[in-house]
């Protein structure tokens, strides 16, 4: 939604209206443009003046500014006021003016409404839309969370793992947010979470994306599959990686598997993991998969 579109419909559907019989056309018309402004705002207003709670809330925390989305609420509000009391002038002006009078104040009720509408943006409600319909659908099961630096190969094990249809690229932040999957193997069955990449920074400095992800570790789940690409080919140092990764172990009391992916990408670095994994090979998911349904089912 936005003001010029709002608009546009509105005298679109003033242009239509047909003649009532005991009212001027005119005052139908700009009745038509009121009640099409207001009751579209009123519905943004109802969509987007939200309580929500607990983990919810602090995902859509990471992607909009909430001082502002109550700045444009208020905004709103108000608008629609201005509205609703021009609508009362403009008819009281209308019931006693002459033809051409009332051509002029229709054509100025348009003007004016047009100026309040115009300086409404939508822009802190609509990215509270987009952050809602992002919201992951979790369910109450036992759950893993796969999270690692950006570009390692997350998506990649998700899609393996889950054969869940998901987006991998070989560029940092490809995932922007939650992302679900299920592996059932032998009779049981485990969600699985990716999350976009995070690097080793406080919050505050981190990107909604990344924010997400830590939002996740601190609340869905104390199980996670930790990712690491010892090629470095993601583009990042092994030796960040694992600074992110001791930072984790230290910070959240979590029964963690390490893995090293990219196996087929030549390289001589070294480092400590559970596993060590072709992403591409299926005889490694496999064994991936075994060692990530042992962390659940002992
Ligand atoms: N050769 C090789 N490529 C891999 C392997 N695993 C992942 N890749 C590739 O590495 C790139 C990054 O993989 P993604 O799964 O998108 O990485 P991600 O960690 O989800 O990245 P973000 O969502 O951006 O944090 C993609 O081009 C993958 O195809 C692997 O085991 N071997
Ligand atoms: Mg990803």
């Amino acid at each position: 939604m936005n003001s010029k579109e709002l608009l546009n419909t509105a005298f679109r559907k003033a242009k239509n209206v047909r003649k009532k019989k005991k009212e001027d056309i005119e005052i139908t018309k700009i009745n038509a443009v009121r009640h099409y402004l207001t009751s579209s705002i009123k519905k943004r207003i109802k969509k987007t003046n939200i309580k929500l709670g607990g983990f919810e809330k602090e995902l859509i925390r990471a992607e909009i500014d909430e001082e502002e989305l109550r700045k444009e609420i208020r905004r709103m509000k108000k608008s629609n006021e201005i509205i609703e009391k021009l609508f009362k002038e403009f008819k009281n002006k209308m019931k006693t003016a002459s033809k051409e009078e009332k051509a002029r104040l229709l054509k100025a009720f348009y003007g004016r409404t047009s100026s309040v509408v115009k300086k409404l943006s939508f822009e802190e409600s609509e990215k509270l839309l987009r952050a809602l319909r992002r919201l992951p659908k979790l369910k109450n099961m036992p759950t893993l969370l796969i999270a690692g630096f950006p570009n390692v190969g997350k998506s990649e094990i998700l899609k393996r793992l889950c054969k869940t249809k998901v987006k991998t690229a070989p560029y940092p932040f490809t995932t922007r947010k939650l992302l679900i999957g299920f592996i059932r193997d032998d009779g049981k069955e485990i969600q699985v979470i990716d999350t976009p990449g995070i690097f080793d920074r406080s919050f505050e400095e981190m990107k909604p994306e990344e924010k997400k992800a830590v939002i996740a570790l601190k609340n869905i789940t104390n199980k996670i599959l930790f990712v690491i690409d010892p090629s470095e080919t993601c583009g990042y140092a092994l030796e960040d990686q694992e600074r992110l990764l001791e930072k984790i172990k230290k910070t959240l009391k979590a029964d963690i598997i390490t893995v090293a992916t990219k196996k087929d990408i030549p390289h001589d670095k070294k480092t400590k993991v559970d596993l060590e994994i072709n992403a591409l090979d299926e005889k490694d998911v496999e064994k991936l998969k075994k060692e990530v349904m042992k962390l659940f089912f002992k």
